[in-house]
């Protein structure tokens, strides 16, 4: 990929993409992580982010297990789903990003599949062509930790919203529809509503990018002083 990048800790890519974007609004901004990743370790991250809606992007590489670390549970495992740690399965509630990020008002919800390129090139174009925090989780395959969630796995279920003439602004019914999670599972822009990013908000950042202006630590030396 022709890009810039940076490789952060693991779980905190997002408020390095927030950084970067304010710094400088002019590039295209995306985060990139595993859902042990997104929705683990940087969980709180990924909360804030859906509330400040800071024009970038979140690519979710959602195979429901921690596969670099060999195979534990994470956030998005299936109840039931045993692991070298979790021999008598997992016992806890799936962590459903879709409905967290549509109640902390995201303005973009999104979910596709790593087996169907064409559709999840579309969704993530959508995504970043979307002003504010916009959301791709990605269904994928861990061919070596997870033997539950396969790709068969994921075909038999896996169903477009876009097939139906899907209403994106109507928030209530992608709320229902992110909740359905079984025989069947939806993929697809659920929700998509603009709403002012955090850059828009901030005073101090109006006006040149903060790239942009003179670099000058002698304004702020007089109080960093204080503290010496
Ligand atoms: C701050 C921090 N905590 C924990 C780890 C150990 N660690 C590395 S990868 C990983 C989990 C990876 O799972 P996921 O984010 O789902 O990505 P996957 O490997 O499944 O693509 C963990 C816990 C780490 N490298 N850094
Ligand atoms: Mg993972």
């Amino acid at each position: 990929m022709k890009c810039n990048t940076f490789n952060g800790l693991h779980g905190r890519s997002l408020p390095l993409a927030t950084g970067a974007k304010l710094v400088n609004p002019e590039l295209v901004v995306i985060a990139e992580g595993g859902d042990g990743d997104m929705y683990g370790e940087g969980g709180n991250h990924f909360i804030q982010a859906a509330r400040k809606n800071t024009n970038i992007t979140l690519l979710a590489h959602n195979n429901q297990v921690y596969g670099l670390t060999k195979g534990q549970a994470s956030p998005t495992s299936e109840p039931g789903f045993t692991t070298k740690v979790q021999t008598e399965g997992v016992k806890i509630s799936m962590l459903d990003p879709l409905t967290t990020a549509l109640s902390l008002n995201a303005g973009f919800v999104a979910r596709s599949f790593s087996g169907d390129i064409e559709h999840l090139s579309w969704v993530i174009q959508q995504a970043i062509q979307h002003r504010g925090f916009s959301l791709v989780d990605i269904l994928m395959p861990c061919i070596s930790f997870n033997k539950l969630n396969t790709f068969k796995w994921y075909k038999s279920r896996i169903y477009k919203l876009e097939d139906e003439h899907w209403d994106t602004s109507n928030k209530a019914a992608a709320y229902t529809r992110a909740e359905e999670w079984g025989e069947k599972i939806p993929i697809g822009i659920f929700y998509k509503a603009e709403r002012p990013p955090y850059e828009d908000l901030i005073s101090a950042l109006k006006g040149k990018p903060l790239i942009d202006r003179e670099y000058n630590p002698q304004r702020v030396s007089k109080l960093f002083n204080e503290f010496i």
